[in-house]
């Protein structure tokens, strides 16, 4: 009794001080400056350096002291990176969780440590972790979207009968989880449409042309590649090209991100559509911790809009490409 009336009058107190109770998230103040934590998943690609990049650019006109880690490819390593952080004291925490469910705790960890954290890019399981609870919010792409929106592509563009090789993004990563599921659900509405195999080559250009190697070996029929982000398309054209394939020509290459290698493969009628995926983070994490600073309730997803890069735009695009 007297516990709950203490936490009332603490709830109170916070509110008028101008920061934010909303259901147990922990509250920030508004200050000038804060030490922020930003936990990358790894820098073998591009999007990952332009998404560091971003975050570094924003710091200073953020007012963020900025404690950055590299996960190199491991959710273990990200996880221990997020438990120095609280412990070096960060005010805000933003994660891009390399994988649904191994960050988890980390999450919480950083909840109970008054922490509140932002996942950026991509998500952590919804069945385990609650934005609004928590976490404050996803801010991010519609990945099932994204999948779909090449789907739609493909069929409008596609003639004829399409045998496609799927590579696929991290294994158990959102955005290779999501991406999967809207390019496949829509796919699978038109019976001109067979996946021949799906496989992960992690987001990862070598790994991609890799497993694209081995899968063309079992499947010379292929005649559509999709792959859940631009680095594993390049490296498809690769390993197309190493066996005499012609990328554009006798198969048609599509996927996700919106990079310069993709846009100029685009502009080189090597590859067919790639439907952007945004890395540029920095304004909107800083934006969004503002509003969530001065009080206001974060959406639990604060979404971000993709354009979609084909022959028609990518040569106007491509300078601002990264
Ligand atoms: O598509 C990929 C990166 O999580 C949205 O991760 C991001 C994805 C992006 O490694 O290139």
């Amino acid at each position: 009794m007297k516990r709950r009336i203490l936490l009332g009058a603490a709830a109170m107190l916070a509110m008028s001080a101008g920061v934010s109770m909303a259901q147990d998230l922990p509250p920030l103040a508004q200050k000038d400056s804060y030490k922020v934590g930003f936990a990358q998943t790894e820098s073998n690609n591009p999007w990952r350096i332009a998404q560091t990049k971003s975050f570094q650019d924003t710091a200073a006109t953020c007012g963020w002291d900025l404690v950055m880690t590299d996960a190199g490819g491991s959710a273990a390593k990200q996880v221990a990176d997020v438990d120095s952080m609280i412990a070096q004291g960060i005010e805000v925490l933003f994660l891009p969780p390399r994988e649904e469910s191994p960050l988890i705790p980390a999450v919480m960890r950083a909840k109970a440590a008054g922490i509140p954290t932002f996942l950026v890019d991509r998500s952590v399981d919804k069945a385990v972790a609650t934005a609004g609870k928590d976490y404050v919010s996803f801010l991010g792409s519609d990945f099932i979207d994204q999948g779909k929106r090449v789907a739609e592509w493909v069929i409008a563009n596609h003639e004829g009968e399409g045998k496609i090789i799927e590579l696929e993004g991290t294994t158990g990563s959102s955005p290779a989880n999501d991406r999967k599921k809207g390019f496949d659900d829509a796919i699978g509405a038109d019976s001109r449409f067979t996946i021949l195999e799906s496989r992960s080559g992690d987001f990862a250009r070598d790994e991609g042309r890799k497993v694209m190697e081995t899968l063309l070996q079992a499947h010379p029929d292929v005649n559509i590649v999709y792959a859940h982000n631009d680095e594993m398309a390049i490296g498809a054209i690769q390993a197309l090209e190493a066996a005499g394939r012609k990328p554009g020509e006798d198969v048609l290459v599509v996927s996700i991100d919106g990079t310069r290698d993709a846009l100029q493969a685009i502009i080189d009628g090597k590859m067919g559509v790639t439907v952007e995926s945004s890395p540029f983070f920095g304004p909107l994490a800083c934006e969004t911790m503002k509003r969530y600073a001065a009080g206001e309730t974060i959406e639990p997803w604060v979404q971000v809009e993709d354009r979609i890069f084909t022959k028609e735009n990518a040569a106007e695009n491509l300078a601002g490409a990264y």
